[in-house]
């Protein structure tokens, strides 16, 4: 069986357990914090979490875990078909992970009450709002954040959103809602979602 190493404060983790719990994917969830012990540096190269253990080996890096997870079980289908727009979907969740939460987390020791230097105060107000104009032009809200279908980038978006918007606030003044028309709506109808609601209730447990 599947079984998800991490554990349910990390967005990361989360948006892998979502893709599972969509999928209908049986797995045991195995707790672990990131190390940068040989031991765990051997199923994760970089000691991050989660990593995913399966029959032939462990594999790391949530977008590479959820493709791994839609080719061992299509459906539901969360990329779409059309190789265009799966190609669009993979820019998408690429682009929130490069540009939006790898540029908020910089400042992610403001939400744990830790000082953030200031050049690196100054390099999220420089950087954020270009990230969040790149997504702006690639999401489309209607209802989903790629278009009509439901896909990976709604739960890669979603646990994006959940930290990041609290580092844009705290550093940058930023909010990723206000400064999202229709991320509000959509974000509601992410949470409304089993998969999703069932991964919150867990991390407050
Ligand atoms: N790119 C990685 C990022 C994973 C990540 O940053 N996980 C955090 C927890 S939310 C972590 O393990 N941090 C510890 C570290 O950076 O050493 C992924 O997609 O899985």
């Amino acid at each position: 069986m599947l079984k998800l190493h991490g554990a349910p404060l990390s967005n990361y983790y989360n948006m892998v357990k979502t893709a599972l719990l969509e999928k209908g994917l049986e797995y045991e969830a195995v707790m672990a914090p990131p190390s940068q012990e040989e031991e765990f540096l051997a199923k994760s190269s970089m000691g991050k979490i989660p990593c995913l253990e399966t029959d032939n080996g462990f594999v790391a890096e949530s977008l590479a875990i959820i493709e791994y997870l839609d080719e061992i079980q299509p459906q539901p289908a969360l990329l779409p078909a059309d190789p265009y727009a799966r190609a669009k979907v993979r820019e998408l969740m690429l682009s929130l992970e490069l540009y939006v939460e790898l540029v908020a987390r910089r400042g992610f020791g403001a939400l744990r009450g830790k000082p953030v230097a200031d050049e690196v105060v100054e390099s999220i107000k420089a950087d954020l709002p270009k990230g969040i104009a790149a997504v702006q032009r690639l999401m489309k809200f209607s209802p989903w954040i790629a278009g009509e279908e439901f896909t990976y980038a709604d739960l890669v978006g979603y646990f994006t959103f959940t930290l990041a918007n609290l580092s844009a606030k705290a550093n940058a003044d930023l909010d990723l809602f206000e400064q999202l028309p229709g991320s509000q709506e959509w974000f509601d109808a992410v949470a409304a979602r089993d998969s999703v609601k069932q991964a919150v209730a867990d991390q407050k447990r």
